[in-house]
């Protein structure tokens, strides 16, 4: 059976987006006729699809605003494709304002097409202590057919929070495995300026405040291995304050910015060890494309990431904000190359348990659910 599937999603880079964007392109493939209705295209949809279609929300930038109504406008959006396309599931990802929105829209349409709202983190763990977005929030998951979490972790804080008397599903993130795989290209390292001594650390973040980039920074100090690089990818609000921490820990000559980057298999290709020591993780779909990839991880106990990461089967799970701990566990890697072989080992079977192949069966089975009710 297949569907036609309106998708809400933020369209920027930022992990949410990605597992929206690539869920949506995996269920076309399958045969659905999939809708997606965003402020501008998705950037991973990179490609065309015949069984795709983006519809563009547009801002009203009339003059007595003086905040653009995105809500209202996202979902009278919503319940024109509703009516035109005739959609039979709406997939909101990230609770505000898209389960909400997708309620308003539905009910401007005078319909009742299925919902389904999928949390992916910061909607519950940051804007969910928001007391002035909690009933939004709440009254978007109850508006909602059914609820996802990306982890164990979330439903928990979810239930805690915000929700604990509606059931919620948990339905892991994925990763397209045809394209998170062990690559090689010999001239990648070269053209990021590192010799086949360098021992390469990177870390891949949007460089918010949560990532704690600054204790991955003391973290790398803090190694004792010879010829550590350190690679940095992506960019954010915290960009300048830590090229300003770099220069005063003199580590100038050992991190290198790589900027905000979309093929990262291949950045993860290039390195030995994958670092994350957030401070709130629902998931971490990072430390997953470097499982994939073949690099073991550090990551923090925050939130999913241990349902990413097993502690010294793929990788080392640290506590969080604790960076001698990270270091200790990163030197341990870099300086133990059957260690790191067997991580690595162990990481690549371990990923396929979250292969794309059967994450989005368990969405299609959701739908059918949804829809047949
Ligand atoms: O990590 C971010 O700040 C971005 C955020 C998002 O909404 O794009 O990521 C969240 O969703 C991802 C996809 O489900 C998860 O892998 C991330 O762990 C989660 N981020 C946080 O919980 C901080």
């Amino acid at each position: 059976m297949t569907y036609r599937i309106g998708i809400l999603c933020y369209p920027s880079v930022g992990g949410s987006g990605i597992l929206a964007t690539e869920l949506g392109m995996k269920l076309a493939d399958r045969g659905h006729d999939v809708h997606f209705i965003t402020s501008s295209m998705p950037f991973r949809l990179n490609a065309y699809h015949p069984n795709i279609t983006f519809h563009q929300v547009e801002i009203n930038q009339y003059s007595v605003f003086r905040y653009p109504p995105y809500d209202m406008t996202l979902s009278a959006k919503i319940a024109s494709v509703i009516q035109s396309f005739g959609l039979d599931v709406i997939h909101a990802h990230y609770a505000v304002p898209h389960a909400v929105c997708a309620a308003l829209g539905r009910e401007m349409a005078g319909v009742k097409t299925p919902i389904v709202s999928t949390l992916h983190g910061t909607d519950i763990t940051v804007l969910g202590e928001d007391e002035e977005l909690k009933p939004a929030i709440l009254y978007g998951l109850r508006q909602s057919n059914a609820i996802t979490a990306v982890s164990h972790s979330l439903k928990r804080e979810t239930e805690e929070r915000i929700a604990g008397d509606l059931p919620i599903q948990v339905i892991h993130n994925f990763i397209d495995e045809s394209v998170y795989t062990p690559q090689i290209d010999p001239t990648l390292r070269e053209r990021y300026g590192l010799t086949a001594d360098d021992r390469v650390v990177i870390h891949i973040s949007n460089f918010r405040p949560v990532k704690r980039v600054d204790l991955v920074l003391e973290a790398f100090d803090k190694m004792e291995v010879p010829h550590k690089k350190l690679l940095l990818v992506g960019d954010g609000p915290l960009m300048g304050a830590m090229r300003r921490l770099v220069a005063e820990m003199g580590l100038e000559d050992d991190v290198i910015f790589a900027g905000k980057q979309e093929q990262v298999a291949a950045l993860l290709s290039i390195s030995d060890v994958h670092v994350l020591l957030s401070d709130k993780e629902a998931f971490g779909l990072v430390a997953l494309e470097a499982m994939a990839t073949g690099v073991p991880s550090v990551v923090s106990d925050a939130g999913g990431l241990p349902e990413v990461i097993t502690d010294g089967e793929d990788g080392f799970v640290v506590p969080r904000g604790e960076a001698t701990i990270a270091a200790l566990a990163m030197q341990r890697i870099l300086t133990d190359t059957v260690l790191q072989e067997r991580f690595r080992q162990n990481g690549l079977e371990k990923s396929k348990r979250f292969a794309s192949q059967d994450i989005v069966t368990q969405y299609e089975r959701l739908y059918e659910q949804v829809v047949t009710s």
